[in-house]
C-alpha cells in the first residue's frame, strides 16, 4: 500500500489491515510506534497505532477506536484515512501539525478483528464479536455494550442470541477488556476518546446509558454543533448531535459513556455515513467523503481540547 490514492478509497481484509499496519510502521518510523494491547476471543492481535509529531517527554494524548461493530466497514476505513491524512499533511497542513505537536493519537483500526474477519467470509451483516457463550449455540457479545456504564440495563440484551447482547459481565470480552486496560494505564494523558461507527450521520457524546445530562453538556454540545455546522457547509452533510440517548437510542455499557466516567472528560461517538439508503453497505465511492467528514469533525474536537 502507497500512501494516497486509491488504496484508501477501497475497503481492506482483515489481512490486508495487518500488512498495513506493519508496512505504516516501517515506513513512518520517525512518527509511528505499533503497541499490542490485547489479543481477541479467537486470538487475533489488536495492535494501536501511536502517532507522534514533536518528540515531548510529557505530552497530552487521544484515542480513536474504529470498527468495534464488525459490518460498520466504513469505521476501520476512517482509522486508516486519518493515519494516512496524518502522516501525508503533518507539517504541511497547520491544524493536522498542531494536533500532532501537542498530542500523541492512539489509533485502534478494529477494535473486533473477529467480527470483522467474519463480515468478510460468512455473514456481512454480524455485529458482535465471536466469542462463544456457555450454554448457548449463539455466538458473540455486543463490544458497546460490555463497558461497565448502566451495564445490562435497558437498551441491551441479556440473550446471548441477540445482537446488542451484553456479555457474561462488565468487560467479559477481550477486546472490551484490552482497551479499557490500556485508557486505565494511560490515564494520565489521554483526555480524548473518540469511538467510529456507522451509519446514521451522528455527532453523539455522553450519556446514551441513561437520560443524565452531563456536568459539561454545554461545552461538547457547542463543539459537535460547530463540527455539524462545519460539515454542512463544506460537504452538505447533514449530521445530527447531541448526548446519545437522546439522539439516537437509550443504549447501556458503551465505551464513550465509560470512557467518561472513568475521566475522561472529551468523550464521543460518530456515527458516520449514510442515513440508511445504503446503510452498512456504504459503497467505496463514499468512503472519501464520509471520512473527510469525520476528519474535519475530529480536528475541530482535538483542537478544542489543546486550546482548553
Ligand atoms: N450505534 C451505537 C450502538 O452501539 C451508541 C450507538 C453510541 C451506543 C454510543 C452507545 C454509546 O448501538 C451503532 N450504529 O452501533
Ligand atoms: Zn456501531
Amino acid at each position: 500500500p502507497r500512501s494516497g490514492g486509491v488504496f484508501y478509497e477501497r475497503y481492506h481484509s482483515l489481512e490486508d489491515i495487518y500488512y498495513w499496519i506493519n508496512k505504516t510502521k516501517q515506513d513512518h518510523s520517525d512518527m509511528v510506534k505499533v503497541i499490542l494491547i490485547g489479543s481477541s476471543s479467537e486470538k487475533r492481535p489488536l495492535y494501536v497505532l501511536k502517532l507522534s509529531g514533536r518528540r515531548d517527554e510529557v505530552k497530552r494524548a487521544m484515542w480513536i477506536d474504529c470498527g468495534i461493530h464488525a459490518r460498520e466497514w466504513i469505521a476501520p476505513a476512517f482509522c486508516m484515512w486519518f493515519v494516512n491524512y496524518a502522516l501525508a499533511f503533518y507539517n504541511q497542513n497547520t491544524e493536522i501539525t498542531e494536533i500532532l505537536n501537542n498530542m500523541d493519537v492512539y489509533i485502534l483500526t478494529v477494535m473486533n478483528p473477529d467480527g470483522y474477519k467474519y463480515t468478510w467470509t460468512t455473514d456481512r451483516m454480524w455485529r458482535k464479536n465471536r466469542s462463544s457463550n456457555k450454554d448457548s449455540d449463539c455466538f458473540g457479545a455486543d463490544l458497546n455494550r460490555n463497558f461497565d456504564a448502566n451495564w445490562c440495563t435497558k437498551g441491551a440484551s441479556d440473550n446471548p442470541c441477540d445482537p446488542t447482547y451484553c456479555g457474561q459481565f462488565p468487560e467479559s470480552e477481550p477486546e472490551t477488556q484490552a482497551v479499557a486496560r490500556f485508557l486505565r494505564s494511560h490515564k494520565d494523558t489521554v483526555k480524548l476518546y473518540l469511538s467510529i461507527h456507522s451509519y446514521s450521520q451522528m455527532l453523539l457524546f455522553p450519556y446514551s446509558c441513561s437520560y443524565d445530562e452531563i456536568p459539561n453538556h454545554n461545552e461538547l454540545f457547542e463543539i459537535v454543533k460547530e463540527a455539524s455546522t462545519k460539515i454542512r457547509r463544506y460537504y452538505r452533510t447533514n449530521y445530527k448531535y447531541g448526548p446519545g440517548a437522546k439522539t439516537i437510542y437509550l443504549a447501556p455499557g458503551g465505551s464513550d459513556d465509560w470512557a467518561y466516567n472513568f475521566g475522561i472528560k472529551y468523550s464521543f461517538t460518530f456515527e458516520l455515513q449514510d442515513r440508511g439508503r445504503y446503510g452498512f453497505l456504504l459503497p467505496p465511492s463514499f468512503i472519501p467523503q464520509a471520512c473527510n467528514e469525520a476528519l474535519l469533525a475530529t480536528k475541530i474536537i482535538a483542537l478544542h481540547v489543546i486550546k482548553k
